[in-house]
């Protein structure tokens, strides 16, 4: 089970396969967190594998003051995200 650092991050409020960003051979998952940190955001990558999906996000992504970054997630943004994090 995946859970965010907060009640009020509204945690998963968009979650979004983001295919296989790693390269593995198993999709992955991003869930936003938007009102993580008083609304900055949080975008979070969890890697899948043969047993399933990780429940640590192997990527973290925080936004800025009141940016609500993770509100709305897709494939193709987490991809970007992961490039710049490497
Ligand atoms: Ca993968």
């Amino acid at each position: 089970m995946l859970t965010g650092s907060a009640a009020s991050d509204t945690f998963a409020i968009a979650v979004s396969t983001a295919g296989d960003v790693d390269g593995d051979g198993y999709d992955d998952v991003v869930v936003g967190a938007p009102g993580y940190g008083s609304s900055a955001g949080r975008a979070y990558l969890y890697a899948g594998s043969a047993s399933g999906l990780s429940s640590t996000a192997s990527v973290t992504l925080e936004g800025t003051s009141e940016s609500r970054l993770g509100y709305a997630v897709a494939g193709a943004a987490i991809s970007t995200a992961t490039a710049s994090a490497t």
